[in-house]
């Protein structure tokens, strides 16, 4: 798989999750994952199905956060999982209509073990502080995030407490791909906030 620069985690976007959808296909993200934690799984899969609907037909991957099953049954192109999730090689095995497999990475060791795995990317995160993980795992740091990056035989994407005012600093530290939830979920406007972001990312 190719970079593909912006990744789009959408966690209880303030203009809805069709909206935010809608904002990111217009903005040409190439991928979009849908990250619905605490919610039961019947409203996951009617949403899923409505993000799905929305992405299909374009260039923007659509990608469900934790549950293959539930990627496989809704159509998602891909299914991200985290460390305690099934691990992507079952995935494959038991889920071989699913396209792309992603998989969180949070140090150097996970990182050296998802490169023996059939991963199309990883996550590194968090590079920043952030509240949007129930457990976050312990920051990165930019360059503790760059060492993970330059390691990585696959597209890796910086992830957590990215913002615009720090994203110069974590491309200078070697990201070629960023992903973000409350920088565009926050957001009324998330086309603005998300064209904001791919434009100062190009600039930096
Ligand atoms: N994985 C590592 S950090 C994170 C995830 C899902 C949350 C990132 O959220 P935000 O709001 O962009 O800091
Ligand atoms: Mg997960």
């Amino acid at each position: 798989m190719k970079d593909f620069g912006f990744y789009l985690v959408m966690t209880n976007p303030a203009v809805g999750y069709e909206k935010c959808a809608e904002a990111a296909v217009k903005a040409g993200v190439k991928m979009l994952q849908l990250r619905m934690k605490h919610v039961d799984e019947r409203v996951v899969a009617q949403t899923a199905l409505r993000v799905k609907a929305i992405t299909d037909g374009t260039e923007t991957n659509f990608i469900l956060n934790d549950s293959p099953q539930l990627a496989a049954d809704t159509g998602a192109d891909g299914v991200h999982v985290g460390q305690t999730d099934m691990p992507p090689g079952e995935v494959r095995r038991l889920f071989p209509q699913i396209k792309i497999v992603g998989l969180s990475t949070h140090n150097m060791e996970q990182m050296r073990s998802a490169i023996s795995q059939p991963v199309d990317y990883v996550g590194v995160g968090p590079v920043y502080a952030t509240p949007t993980k129930d457990i976050p795992d312990p920051v990165l740091t930019p360059a503790g995030a760059g060492e993970m990056i330059a390691a990585a035989p696959f597209p890796a994407v910086a992830i957590g407490g990215i913002n615009l005012a720090n994203l110069a600093e974590v491309k200078a530290a070697g990201a070629r791909n960023f992903a973000v939830v409350r920088e565009v979920c926050l957001s009324q406007d998330p086309y603005a906030a998300i064209r904001r972001l791919q434009e100062a990312f190009a600039n930096a």
